[in-house]
């Protein structure tokens, strides 16, 4: 296996490959995002990291930190958590922030101690809080304040979530498990008068069978009269809350209603661990992590993005894994969803830009946008069809097709219109392209909207892992335009759909779709013609994505 890191060993795509506005650390391992917060004029972004290798390692995994004034470009800090004590010697694992009523913050994450790699909670502070970029941590004597449960293995008990006072005061955290020789995924709620000791509480939060370890769980309100987010302890008639869990290599929510009084938590539906679950993103994300912005009155969410290169590619590379863009979150008008959009700060890095009026885009069309930087680029798109209405031929399409063919790009069985959208990373002769399409197909007396991102033909290589993702998005095409907004990046594609109400994340390793010479294009493969109502596309600006370290 080739040296890591060793540039001269590189070819120029693997050098054109790094991302210019995602959140990486310079070299090595990063995967999920931890502890994310707002102190002091500075947003903190904590994640886990080897520090050594550009792979996870079971032998030391520690939390590596970065700060921002914009949470676009990042400065890296030395490690904040890093094996030192018996309960966490030999790793320290996810966790997340709280920000105390008195401004002071405090981490609670995962230690696998020196008992057979046991899991267990551990509280770390500031050292101190005075300095805003949070640069020392040190963990108390009291440490662990909690270990597995008896119906739970050693190694199924991680992940706290920020803790948040119900209204009699008491503190409550959860803990993602999973119930010993069973199935059954479960977030264990445990309280606390003084944030020391703390103790389990008898019933689950929340637990599904059949659904496996829950990861990563968070638990936080949203408002229900518009897109402010609200601080994690906030309980009233205003507000909902949202559980997720990441299982099954997905990241997957319930709605619902939270009672600290009856210490309850009622979904509106329960975990399938199918494609009926809500899942944050149909695509490649995993192990996300939420925060209330104070500053702007947001909540925030931050996901990782699990590579699909080869190992030994990320060993010449020097480099493996990535976060997505922040995102901000909120409870859709109809009740039933979270909306995400990349945060307004993104918008600074648009520079040149293009924009196109309405024109129909015939059928076996694909015609290039130019004039951007298309490797590096933020494009909003809006397609209508005018004739969904009054097409004689729409009764023909209505059989049943499973969902995997109307996923597939290359399949327009049961299609009314579609696939229509955007090849995005693609060469000049598209034979290496990444589409981001929709399709509409008809369902009982409606039509429904499939939207997919599909990765088969995204690089020439075969030692990549290519996807075919996809997903419904919930709007009516006969009434709505159908708007899609990408954030491609060199070897990200983030594809959102109808306002956000749809996202889907792709991780690709063009081979000749790199630099300049990668293209942007609108396609239409449908046999009915399409309308473009508009496009907007802007070249993105390089940021400063831990250039600069401190130390
Ligand atoms: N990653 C961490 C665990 C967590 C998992 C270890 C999820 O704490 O459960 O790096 O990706």
């Amino acid at each position: 296996m080739a040296k890591h890191g060793n540039v001269q060993d590189l070819l120029p795509n693997q050098v054109l490959n790094r991302t210019s506005f995602h959140f990486q650390p310079q070299r090595n391992w990063l995967n999920d995002p931890n502890a994310p917060m707002y102190y002091k004029g500075f947003y903190h972004l904590f994640y886990q990291n080897n520090p050594l290798a550009p792979e996870f390692s079971r032998k030391k995994m520690i939390w590596g930190h970065s700060v921002s004034q914009d949470m676009v470009n990042w400065i890296q800090l030395e490690p904040a958590l890093s094996p030192s004590e018996p309960y966490d010697i030999n790793s320290c694992w996810s966790g997340a922030a709280t920000i105390l009523p008195d401004g002071r913050p405090v981490i609670l994450y995962t230690g696998l101690d020196n008992n057979n790699r046991t899991q267990v909670t551990v509280v770390a502070e500031p050292k101190d809080v005075s300095d805003p970029l949070l640069r020392e941590w040190v963990k108390p004597k009291y440490n662990p304040v909690m270990v597995p449960p008896s119906n739970v293995y050693h190694d199924c008990f991680r992940d706290p979530t920020t803790a948040w006072q119900g209204e009699d005061g008491i503190w409550r955290v959860l803990i993602g498990a999973k119930v010993k020789d069973t199935e059954t995924g479960m977030a264990i709620l445990y309280r606390s008068d003084d944030f020391v000791k703390w103790t389990k509480y008898p019933v689950n939060l929340l637990e599904a069978e059949e659904t496996g370890m829950w990861e990563c769980p968070d638990f936080f309100p949203v408002s229900i009269t518009g897109k402010e987010g609200v601080d994690t302890s906030v309980n009233n008639a205003n507000v909902r809350h949202v559980l997720k869990a990441s299982f099954g290599g997905n990241d997957c929510y319930v709605i619902g209603k939270y009672s600290s009084e009856n210490e309850e938590f009622l979904g509106d539906y329960e975990f399938t661990k199918t494609s009926a679950d809500l899942r944050y993103d149909h695509g490649t994300f995993y192990a996300s992590k939420a925060f209330f912005d104070s500053v702007k009155n947001r909540r925030i969410n931050w996901g990782w993005v699990v590579e699909t290169d080869s190992k030994e590619d990320d060993f010449k590379k020097g480099w493996a894994g990535l976060m997505t863009l922040p995102r901000e979150m909120w409870l859709d008008t109809s009740g039933k969803r979270l909306i995400q959009w990349p945060i307004e700060e993104i918008n600074h890095l648009r520079t040149k830009s293009v924009k196109l009026d309405s024109c129909e885009i015939k059928t076996g069309a694909a015609f290039e946008i130019s004039g951007i930087t298309a490797a590096q680029a933020d494009v909003e798109v809006t397609f209508n069809l005018p004739s969904l209405e009054d097409n004689p031929e729409i009764l023909e399409a209505d059989h049943h097709v499973d969902d995997a063919t109307l996923f597939d790009r290359d399949s327009s069985v049961g299609c009314v219109y579609g696939p229509f959208g955007l090849l995005a990373l693609a060469s000049d002769d598209l034979s290496e392209q990444t589409a981001i399409f929709f399709k509409v197909i008809r369902r009982g007396n409606g039509y429904a909207v499939v939207m997919g991102s599909n990765e088969k033909r995204s690089s020439l290589r075969d030692n990549v892992k290519k996807s075919s993702h996809g997903t419904f998005v919930d709007i009516n095409p006969r009434q709505e335009k159908i708007s899609l907004r990408c954030l491609i990046d060199h070897s990200i594609i983030e594809s959102y759909a109808a306002g956000g109400k749809s996202v889907i994340t792709s991780r690709v390793y063009p081979k000749l779709a790199i630099g300049e010479a990668a293209k942007l294009y609108v396609f239409n493969d449908g046999t009915r013609g399409v309308t473009m109502s508009s496009l907007e596309a802007w070249s993105m600006r390089n940021a400063q994505i831990n250039t600069n370290t401190t130390y």
